[in-house]
């Protein structure tokens, strides 16, 4: 099996580790945005780093610093803010997302 069917399988369903830009999700453990934002990442084959702003309040002041924003999630895919779950999927429905997860850039501005 070559290298990009076994990542993106035979269905297009993404179930391999990959490499590629780390990806860094600021989050709670309740939040049902976090929740569906982790499953579009795991469906992707990232492994996430995320940042428990509860855990650790320090933490939801450097994501404030970030993003700019106060709600999570708030997701960094390499130096690039992609926002929300909202953000994270709509960047995924125009096609982006997967081009940000290989490269760490986006067309988007
Ligand atoms: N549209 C946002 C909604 C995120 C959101 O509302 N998150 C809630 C937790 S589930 C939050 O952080 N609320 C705190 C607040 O509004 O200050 C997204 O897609 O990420």
């Amino acid at each position: 099996m070559s290298i990009a069917s076994r990542m993106w399988g035979s269905e297009g369903a993404e179930t391999e580790p990959r490499n590629g830009p780390k990806v860094v999700m600021y989050a709670t453990s309740w939040c049902p945005y976090c929740a569906r934002a982790r499953q579009l990442l795991e469906r992707k084959g990232v492994a996430l780093e995320e940042i428990d702003i509860e855990a650790v309040p320090a933490r939801r002041a450097e994501m404030m610093s970030r993003s700019g924003r106060r709600t999570v999630p708030q997701i960094f895919i390499g130096e690039t803010h992609v926002g929300g779950c909202d953000d994270l999927y709509d960047l995924d429905a125009r096609g982006g997302l997967d081009k940000l997860l290989q490269t760490g850039v986006t067309d988007d501005e």
